[in-house]
């Protein structure tokens, strides 16, 4: 090979290994964000002050719960699993899911989808609890936007009866903890579906840092670079 040969094969790998850079710093995503594994694997859970939580299929009875405290049946929005959580504001309970995710500096957009499978409204107007439903990134609360009219939750079995629970925020290259807490409203305890937890990153806010996989491409050419001066000492 020669040294021209081996600088544009180093070149092209180097571009190649930005674009993948990239690529992977904009796709970063939850593990099992959609609860397909039929379980909880890859989220830190915890049933803060009592309530129940597991993971079913649409339909699906929620353990625990009777035909008066509604919603009693998983709701599903993609796939064929959901995460569900028996839970009541009033009474401080709460479903804490949380992950810890290396991300690029950026600002990303963060939510999740939550169900209601019964033919009976599940309001939670008036009763939202700032510690007890929302978006918490690093232990702080990011807020959220729901996304439905009214303030009043839909009711329905179709995928599109869930609504939205999302907010956006900005961090530093780094680990971050991403949670988020799950409550109903009232004296009653309602199951809620949970589905679809997803994790975009919507802007780099033009903060110019680069990547650890950045930093170890440029450190590969450099080696490239020296091993191909060394070569062309050998030869000459
Ligand atoms: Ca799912
Ligand atoms: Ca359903």
């Amino acid at each position: 090979m020669t040294f021209r040969t081996l600088m544009m094969r180093i070149g092209s790998f180097i571009f190649g290994a930005f674009l993948l850079a990239e690529v992977s710093s904009a796709n970063a995503m939850f593990i099992n964000g959609g609860f397909e594994t039929g379980d909880f694997t890859g989220w830190t859970v915890s049933d803060i002050g009592g309530g129940s939580s597991g993971v079913g299929v649409d339909g699906s009875a929620i353990p625990g719960e009777s035909a008066s405290f509604e919603p009693a049946f998983v709701n599903v929005r993609g796939g064929t699993q959901a995460a569900f959580a028996v839970v009541a504001t009033s009474l401080g309970e709460f479903l804490s899911l949380s992950q810890t995710i290396d991300l690029a500096a950026g600002t990303y957009n963060t939510g999740f989808f939550m169900g209601n499978d019964n033919a009976a409204e599940f309001g939670i107007n008036g009763a939202i609890s700032n510690e007890h439903l929302g978006i918490f990134v690093d232990g702080n609360n990011i807020g959220f936007d729901v996304r439905f009219p009214d303030n009043s939750f839909p009711v329905g079995t179709l995928p599109t009866d869930t609504e939205e629970f999302s907010s956006e925020f900005s961090v530093l290259g780094g680990l971050h903890t991403i949670e988020f807490r799950i409550s109903g409203s009232g004296n009653v305890r309602p199951g809620i579906s949970v589905d679809d937890a997803f994790l975009n990153r919507v802007a780099d806010n033009g903060i110019s840092v680069p990547e650890p996989s950045t930093l170890a491409v440029f450190a590969l050419g450099l080696l490239g670079l020296g091993m191909a001066r060394r070569t062309r000492k050998t030869a000459w």
